[in-house]
């Protein structure tokens, strides 16, 4: 039993970090009022009344042709690669991303080969997958890294020209256009990833693009299983996501316009204070960007680590999107360096970003900044 307690015991409250992001939560009754119609039904998963419906929003709000919802981006790489029937080989990708989509490739029993980096938007450069090819290469995965786009021009014309299928990782590409289509209805496959931390999520959830119905039908297929009741059709995993999932999707894409919004102004806020204090990739002239993160490159790695110290003293924390170099993964074989993306990776950062992030943290983020390159 507690005796003599004082309200002056309780310590006081620690102010949660203001952190790289945070996940959009719509109202609380939105989301309860499509739970309530699960609960209601006894449908919770195996493409239920809220998966359905939220596939077909997503299609139309991204302006793709078929979208096949499934459990997570990586599986959704997985399901392209198992699509485009491969199995085994070489398969082309950039050293700059998420480990995902290198372990995606690994999964799939394949071996990544990677292709250094333009300099400029951080992107798999066109020029040195030519040479990459040999008898072994299957596929080429690229990655719109923080939504800059690929050369997609360039990279479609070695895919027709080695009859190789390119596979498009679009986890950062929610919402992004590119010479007036959406960034993902380039490739034969585009994936995208519905995680907690990303601009749209569904808690956790990813997506399969692809541009005709057979196609979709064999993704179909391969993430349920394979079989259509009785019938087996081809060997497939469970990638199916759940109707409480879907509901946080079906939940927060009303919200996309404000959330959208509100990533601009502070994108605009970080421009105007940062100026030229630290390095940015440059956006292609037709990109209509989604503001999906806000990388900025230090001058070296021991700035970095500074601005981090510098940052963490007032609880801010961005993070090392992406370290290390991926052809430096010390799981992998010794792999070909990758001066570009070796470099980029170890003195990038993406500070933090989300919608309900306040002006004066940001002003208080370009102040530390600016200070330091004083
Ligand atoms: N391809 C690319 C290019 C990707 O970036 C990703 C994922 C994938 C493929 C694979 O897609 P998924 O299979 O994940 O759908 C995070 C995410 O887990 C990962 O989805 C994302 N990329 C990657 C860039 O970031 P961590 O390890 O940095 O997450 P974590 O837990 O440190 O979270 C970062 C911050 O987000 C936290 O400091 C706080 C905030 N947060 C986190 C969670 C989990 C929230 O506000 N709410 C949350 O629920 O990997």
């Amino acid at each position: 039993m507690i005796t003599n307690f004082h309200i002056s015991d309780v310590p006081p409250a620690v102010p949660s970090p203001i952190n790289v992001t945070r996940s959009y939560l719509p109202p609380w009754e939105e989301y309860v009022q499509l739970l309530r119609s699960v609960w209601e039904s006894h449908v919770l998963t195996n493409q239920g009344p809220c998966v359905l419906q939220l596939q077909q929003e997503l299609q139309k709000f991204l302006d793709v042709p078929h979208l096949l919802y499934v459990t997570n981006g990586t599986v959704a790489l997985q399901l392209a690669l198992a699509a485009a029937d491969i199995r085994e080989g070489e398969v082309i990708t950039t050293p700059f991303s998420y480990v995902a989509t290198t372990s995606s490739i690994l999964w799939e029993r394949c071996t990544p080969v990677f292709v250094d980096i333009e300099p400029e938007h951080f992107t798999i450069d066109p020029a040195r997958i030519e040479s990459a090819i040999t008898s072994r290469t299957c596929a080429i995965m690229a990655v719109h890294v923080f939504g800059y786009a690929c050369n997609v021009e360039a990279i479609a014309e070695i895919g027709r020209k080695y009859g190789l299928p390119v596979i498009y990782d679009g986890a950062h590409a929610f919402g992004a256009r590119y010479k007036g289509k959406s960034l993902l209805s380039y490739g034969d496959y585009s994936t995208c990833s519905f995680h907690a931390t990303k601009l749209f999520h569904t808690v956790e959830g990813g997506a399969v693009i692809t541009h005709d119905a057979a196609t979709a039908e064999k993704l179909d297929l391969l993430r349920r299983f394979g079989h259509n009741g009785d019938e087996h059709i081809s060997p497939g995993i469970n990638a199916k996501q759940s109707e409480l999932h879907a509901a946080m999707g079906l939940a927060n894409l009303p919200h996309m316009s404000e959330i959208l919004a509100a990533r601009r102004h502070l994108c605009e806020l970080y421009d105007i204070l940062l100026g030229d204090v630290v390095q940015r990739p440059t956006p292609q002239p037709e990109l209509e960007s989604n503001c999906d993160y806000y990388p900025v490159l230090f001058r070296d790695e021991a700035q970095l680590l500074a601005a981090f110290a510098a940052l963490r003293r007032q609880n801010i924390c961005p993070r090392r999107y992406f370290y290390p170099s991926l052809n430096r993964l010390p799981y992998l074989p010794q792999m070909k360096a990758c001066p570009i993306s070796e470099n980029i990776a170890s003195r990038i950062a993406c500070l933090p970003l989300f919608a309900g992030l306040g002006d004066e943290t940001v002003k208080e983020i370009a102040s530390i900044l600016n200070k330091l390159n004083a």
